[in-house]
């Protein structure tokens, strides 16, 4: 179980395979989120139609609803969704962060105030892991803290060295071996406590490890350099997962740069509002253009929105705000990103990830939508 073998190399581009209780994950691979235990107006039946082989579910928000018990009744979360594949839970400690009003961070943990009821709720590593466990997911992540963007190199430092401290005690309170537990690389964009974290963190030999504290607002050009050091610096044995990731153009950096595993709310939240990815850039439906194309958002794509509809008629069902209109876009863009990887993974295995990727940024920084 949690073995993964890497099948192919491009550069510092890799494929593989991660093996898991529900099933097989393909890598390079994109996770779906479904934070509440459902990708939002997306059916199981649906993702497994587009290729999806791994969803994100979070702790923070079954924790507070439904909580844990309900959904270790249904048998955890493949019970619970009826998606009937591999799950990874997210820790809850970035979602404190992001979403509850945080309170205080102390040694023993993260206190927050729900987003729900306002009650005053204490989140440790334990108790984290606990959760976890009764979800039941495949993946669970260490607690962790993600430090905002701009902070000190002090407050970096004392939160990546608490964080570390977190993941002993997460460890620790891990109970079942049915369940990979991946540790958080931490550091902010700072080179030298990157470093730190990095050391500290390795010498864990878990099945899998992450690269956290990204995407919170540095530049690309800060963002970059700090996947390019973690990732080198991880097992070359071990899946590597960036949290919170999923640009399109992100992911075709990162996976140069030896990233394995994406996830990120983008696709769908960005299709909801309106918006489809293609090669050509991303595409405004709600923009006048579109109400007169009689063609699919995307003649390239074979998912179920660009095999039956033409962009007239979502652009319709958007103004009019139709429901199926975000459902079908959600679903379009998880099948784009779905196809992205699949498409680097091709080129990997051809050992022709650079010049693919190299014409992939071209046309789609052009932009012509
Ligand atoms: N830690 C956790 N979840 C995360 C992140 C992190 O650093 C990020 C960073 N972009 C996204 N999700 N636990
Ligand atoms: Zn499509």
């Amino acid at each position: 179980m949690f073995e993964f073998t890497v099948s192919a190399r491009s550069g510092r581009a890799r494929t593989g395979t991660f093996r898991t209780p529900h099933g097989d994950v393909r890598t390079p691979m994109f996770m779906p989120v479904g934070t509440q235990g459902s990708v939002k107006g997306i059916s199981p039946h649906e993702l497994l139609d587009i290729g999806s082989q791994i969803i994100l579910a979070n702790t923070y928000h079954l924790m507070l609803r439904p909580g844990p018990d309900l959904v270790a009744v249904h048998g955890g979360l493949p019970g619970f969704t009826a998606y009937p594949g591999p799950f990874l839970t997210d820790s809850g400690g970035f979602q404190v962060m992001s979403l509850g009003h945080m309170r205080k961070i102390t040694e023993e943990g993260a206190t927050f105030k729900s987003h729900l009821d306002g009650s005053l709720i204490l989140l440790t590593p334990e108790r984290s892991i606990g959760v976890q466990e009764s979800l039941g997911a495949d993946i669970i992540m260490a607690f962790d803290e993600c430090p905002p963007y701009p902070a000190s190199h002090e407050y970096v430092r004392n939160s990546l060295e608490r964080t570390l401290r977190w993941l002993e005690r997460s460890l620790t309170a891990k109970t079942r071996s049915d369940q990979a537990l991946f540790p958080i690389v931490q550091g902010g964009i700072y080179h030298d406590l990157r470093a730190v974290s990095l050391q500290a963190t390795v010498a864990f030999d878990t099945p899998g490890f992450a690269i956290g504290g990204l995407a919170v607002g540095e530049s690309k050009e800060e963002m970059y350099p700090a996947i390019s050091q973690t990732a080198q610096g991880l097992p070359e044995s071990k899946p590597r997962y960036l949290m919170g990731v999923g640009h399109p153009e992100d992911l075709v950096a990162a996976m140069a740069l030896g990233v394995d595993l994406f996830d990120c709310v983008y696709p769908t939240r960005t299709g909801r509002f309106g918006y489809a990815l293609t090669d050509d850039g991303r595409l405004n439906m709600n923009s006048s253009a579109p109400r007169q194309q009689l063609m699919p958002i995307d003649p390239e794509c074979d998912c179920y929105a660009c095999r039956h509809y033409t962009r007239a008629y979502l652009a319709h069902l958007l103004r009019a705000e139709e429901m199926l209109a975000p459902r079908m876009l959600s679903l379009h863009n998880l099948c784009y990103l779905h196809r992205l990887v699949e498409r680097a993974s091709l080129a990997i295995a051809s050992g022709t990830y650079r010049e693919w990727a190299e014409e992939w940024a071209a046309r789609y920084f052009k932009g012509n939508v």
